[in-house]
């Protein structure tokens, strides 16, 4: 439980510095969005197909930082937050098929004001729970009036079929507060590999279409 001191811990640090650091996170946030959706427009009109299903962008809350912190074993500053946490800007980008996931990762590491700090994928290596995603953390530059500020933030790639996956877990997890029976945890991770199905079959069926799409027009 996270208490009302708790959250307004960060304030007591000086709303002015609070709000300086959620301003950077935020603006971090606008550039990498605006960023991926460019990607996606460029990619639709060279080759008529967009890869992206939808983008969110977040900011954590005040109480999911601070319960990641003592998760973390964490005294709750802004500078452990700021060193520590490094999904205080989040951008999940959802697409259709698994091989989009990797063009899209592709495309953002060349993107040249951003720096690919770490990667973690998994799609490849699936988390214990059966979680699947691909994850980037990057920085891009904030040039405010007097400085230049390299800010994080943390790209989550993954397809439809994942992202609901990822959802009802979430809840789940939430709603046992991470001690579900096992029962759940083991019908979650059988789910899981259904979605690994599901998405290898679609995947297989969309490149069976445009096969047969461009032999038709070669007739
Ligand atoms: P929330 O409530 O979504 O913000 P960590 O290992 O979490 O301490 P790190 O390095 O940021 O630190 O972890 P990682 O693996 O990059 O995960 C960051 C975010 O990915 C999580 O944020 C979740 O949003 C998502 N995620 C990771 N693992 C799982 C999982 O097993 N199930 C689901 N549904 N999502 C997951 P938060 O802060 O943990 O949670």
């Amino acid at each position: 439980m996270v208490t009302y001191m708790e959250q307004s811990f960060f304030k007591g640090e000086g709303i002015d510095s609070w709000n300086a650091t959620m301003f950077l996170y935020n603006s971090a946030l606008k550039e990498v969005k605006t960023k991926v959706e460019i990607l996606n427009d460029e990619f639709q009109q060279v080759h008529q197909y967009n890869p992206i299903e939808y983008v969110k962008a977040r900011l954590k809350s005040p109480e999911s930082i601070v319960k990641k912190l003592k998760r973390h074993g964490m005294e709750t500053s802004i500078d452990n937050m700021v060193n520590h946490i490094k999904d205080i800007a989040g951008i999940r980008i959802v697409c259709s098929f698994t091989d989009d996931i990797y063009r899209l990762a592709e495309m953002i590491g060349k993107q040249r004001d951003l720096t690919v700090v770490s990667v973690k994928d998994y799609i490849k290596n699936p988390k214990e729970s059966g979680y699947k995603s691909y994850h980037m953390l990057v920085t891009v530059p904030i040039y405010m009036s007097d400085r230049i500020v390299d800010t994080k933030v943390e790209i989550q790639i993954r397809t439809i079929a994942m992202d609901f996956w990822a959802s009802l877990e979430h809840k789940i997890y939430y709603k046992f507060e991470g001690n579900a029976p096992e029962y759940i945890s083991k019908d979650l991770r059988e789910c899981s590999e259904i979605v690994s199905m599901l998405d290898a079959k679609m995947l297989q069926l969309n490149e069976a279409i445009l096969e047969a799409k461009a032999a038709q027009s070669e007739r």
